[in-house]
């Protein structure tokens, strides 16, 4: 193996390793970048079905299976929460009602980032604000709230 070979095999192995690598590190670095103890939650809006999934969709499981619609998410009382929005297909738009939320447009293919707080423990319905589709009613779940130290129902 000449000494050109051996820098190709290197470049190619550095590129297949350190690709990765790269990719884990910036999801990562954007996952972390919010207060400690933030809660994250990506919800993807898929207009075939009427779903909000919490599965990461890629084209791959787009046409292979139904994602799992995401009914309920648990928070606890006080929790801070970052939704990061997404949609696979059409334009949705996202809302909780209750905290006057939304509507927030998430056009397909972007990331639409929104954050609450669960001042209170309750019920917290959110839905897609507009009608996106045929099965437009199933985009819809809630939040279940559960009670901390101060109780305060919505
Ligand atoms: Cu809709």
């Amino acid at each position: 193996m000449t000494w050109k070979e051996a820098a190709g095999v290197l470049a190619v192995l550095v590129t297949l390793a350190g690709l990765p690598l790269l990719l884990w590190h910036w999801r990562v670095g954007v996952l972390n970048r919010y207060p400690p103890g933030t809660k994250v939650i990506t919800l993807t809006a898929i207009a075939n079905g009427g779903i909000w999934t919490q599965e990461e969709i890629v084209g791959a499981n787009y046409w292979w299976r139904k994602p799992v619609r995401t009914e309920e998410i648990s928070l606890q009382q006080g929790d801070h929460v970052v939704l990061r929005l997404r949609s696979v297909d059409v334009l949705h738009t996202f809302g909780i009602p209750l905290l006057r939320l939304g509507p927030v447009d998430v056009p397909a293919g972007h990331t639409v980032e929104v954050g609450f707080t669960a001042e209170r423990a309750g019920v917290l319905t959110f839905l897609c604000w507009q009608v996106c589709s045929p099965d437009h009613p199933g985009l819809r779940g809630r939040f279940l709230v559960k009670a901390g130290k101060a109780v305060e129902t919505w």
